[in-house]
């Protein structure tokens, strides 16, 4: 019976509150990354990604004042031009992005000159 107390005694000792600190401090980092990597996630909200001559999502309902980027992650380069001129980004390559910003409300379809059947539509309110 002593021995199983002893024993007890020795199991209760590694879970101290001591080691459970330690264990917070070395998960509270990744804790913490995982917290801004949501945070950054939710600020990339609108973002267009574009992947297999494809624009993701096709359309994006924004406020006036955002700033809209569009992020290709194909392998070929792409573009993203407005119908209507207000907005022409140069060829962007792998990995390239460009951000426009958006000031007044209206509905703005846009294409990839390269591919023209390439199409979205940011919605402006
Ligand atoms: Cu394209």
């Amino acid at each position: 019976m002593r021995t199983l107390v002893s024993h007890l005694r020795l199991v209760a000792a590694r879970y101290t509150p001591g080691r459970a600190v330690i264990v917070a401090l070395l998960l509270g980092p990744v804790v913490g990354a995982m917290l801004a990597f949501g945070s950054f996630a939710a600020e990339e909200a609108n973002v267009i990604t574009v992947d297999n001559f494809t624009f993701t999502p096709p359309e994006l309902t924004v406020a006036v004042g955002t700033t809209v980027k569009w992020l290709n992650h194909d392998d070929i380069p792409h573009n993203v031009v407005d119908k209507n001129k207000a907005f022409r980004s140069k060829v962007l390559d792998t990995d390239d992005s460009y951000s426009f910003t958006f000031a007044s409300a209206g509905t703005f379809d846009y294409f990839c000159a390269l591919h023209p059947h390439m199409q979205g539509k940011i919605i402006v309110k």
